[in-house]
């Protein structure tokens, strides 16, 4: 049994420590933590002294940033995620968000027009002709919830790198941020965004995108989690800021590549 000292009021040393073994991306590091680590041991991980809650808290959060930063070290520009073939794609595709689906935000196909913001030389909206116009591509891949289901699907629309250059973006930026329709919100590593599986999407099943997936665009990226890929997307912007996103204020590992 692993011997804990100087157990903060209020907190569960073992749930920390678990916690923290579920933060460290690599498995060696997370065997260590399960196979009886100490909260000195957790601390020197994290760098800072756990004495009370609040910085049980800190430490967990420095642990998870250590997280972010290695999977973005690890992340390959070029490695594309796995495709598959027509009769592959889950129908139907489930939906989900954070309400249910009857109170999805409906956007007026009329009225829309995407904002283009931060660091880019052409901030002037798109309308969704134009937007239709771009070069559309199409890709079968699948779709990974953190709340524990996946499904394959079948999205069409053009890379968001492509649109990235034609509003000519400073991609030395470090992010690009999502806002949704109905106040959700993400924002990505520069290097997702300008992987070309990174789809500004317009299409679900070669069919307009329809209002439960996200119309009228959504952005697709297969190579991380669900919750990364905003639907009803109003405006996107080229940041150095770090903005965070609706989940990811809430907790969630901000890379959350897969
Ligand atoms: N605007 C917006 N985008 C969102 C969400 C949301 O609640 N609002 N949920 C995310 C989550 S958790 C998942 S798993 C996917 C689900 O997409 P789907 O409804 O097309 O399956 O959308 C993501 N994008
Ligand atoms: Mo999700």
């Amino acid at each position: 049994m692993a011997r804990i000292r100087k157990c903060p009021p209020g907190v569960d040393p073992k749930l920390l420590i678990s916690d923290a073994a579920k933060l460290l991306p690599d498995p060696a590091r997370r065997k260590f933590l399960r196979g009886g680590a100490s909260l000195g041991a957790l601390a020197a991980l994290a760098g800072c002294d756990i004495t009370d809650s609040l910085s049980a808290d800190k430490a967990l959060t420095r642990i998870s940033y250590f997280n972010d930063w290695v999977q973005a070290r690890l992340f390959n520009p070029n490695t594309l995620a796995p495709t598959y073939p027509d009769s592959a794609v889950t129908r139907p595709f489930p939906f989900n968000a954070y309400y249910p689906e009857d109170e999805a935000p409906e956007v007026a196909k009329a009225d829309y027009k995407l904002e283009v913001g931060g660091m880019v030389d052409n901030k002037k909206s798109w309308t969704l002709d134009e937007l239709y116009a771009l070069p559309e591509e199409t890709q079968i891949t699948r779709l990974v919830c953190v709340e524990g289901w996946s499904a394959i699907g079948k999205w069409s629309g053009v890379r968001l790198s492509e649109f990235l250059r034609r509003v000519g973006a400073d991609t030395r930026a470090k992010y690009v941020w999502f806002r949704c329709a109905e106040g959700y919100s993400t924002s990505i590593d520069m290097p997702t965004a300008l992987h070309p599986q990174t789809q500004m999407t317009f299409k679900f099943d070669d069919e307009i995108l329809p209002r439960k997936y996200g119309f009228p665009m959504k952005v697709r990226m297969p190579t991380k989690l669900g919750f990364k890929n905003p639907k009803y997307v109003m405006e996107i912007a080229v940041t150095d800021k770090y903005l965070g996103g609706y989940w990811e204020d809430q907790g969630y590992n901000w890379f959350s590549g897969l």
